[in-house]
């Protein structure tokens, strides 16, 4: 998509700090990290949120599910535990229309998730 920053930042126009990339996914550090270990991992087909996914997107789904838990270990989070969410709209405060899932770890968390 055009206007879209992490399309962008997939195809390498827009800078970022990429901790991993296949063929189907892109994982780069968050700009703005809210925890020690806060890396974005995003579908490289564009999606604004997890409402524009169809039946032809479950092998990518899971697929970055398995990215997602490499990635927890090779981080150092996995033994410690890691949070993994996806903001979807505006009451969840979604900032980028890109599908995106965060994963958050290194630090104590609370309970609370909202
Ligand atoms: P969300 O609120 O769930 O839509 O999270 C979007 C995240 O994307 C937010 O934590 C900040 C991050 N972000 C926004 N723009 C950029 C960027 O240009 N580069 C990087 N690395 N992260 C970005």
């Amino acid at each position: 998509m055009d206007n879209c920053i992490f399309c962008k930042i997939i195809k390498g126009e827009i800078p970022s700090a990429k901790v991993y990339e296949d063929d189907l996914c892109y994982a780069f550090k968050d700009i703005n990290p809210q925890a020690p270990v806060h890396v974005l991992v995003v579908p490289k087909k564009h999606a604004a949120n997890v409402l524009e996914l169809s039946d032809e997107d479950k092998m990518l789904l899971g697929h970055i599910q398995l990215v997602i838990g490499r990635l927890a270990e090779e981080l150092g989070v996995s033994k410690t535990g890691f949070r993994v969410m996806t903001n979807c709209g505006k009451d969840a405060c979604q900032s980028v229309a890109h599908l995106h899932y965060h994963l958050l770890g290194g630090v104590q968390m609370t309970e609370k998730m909202v």
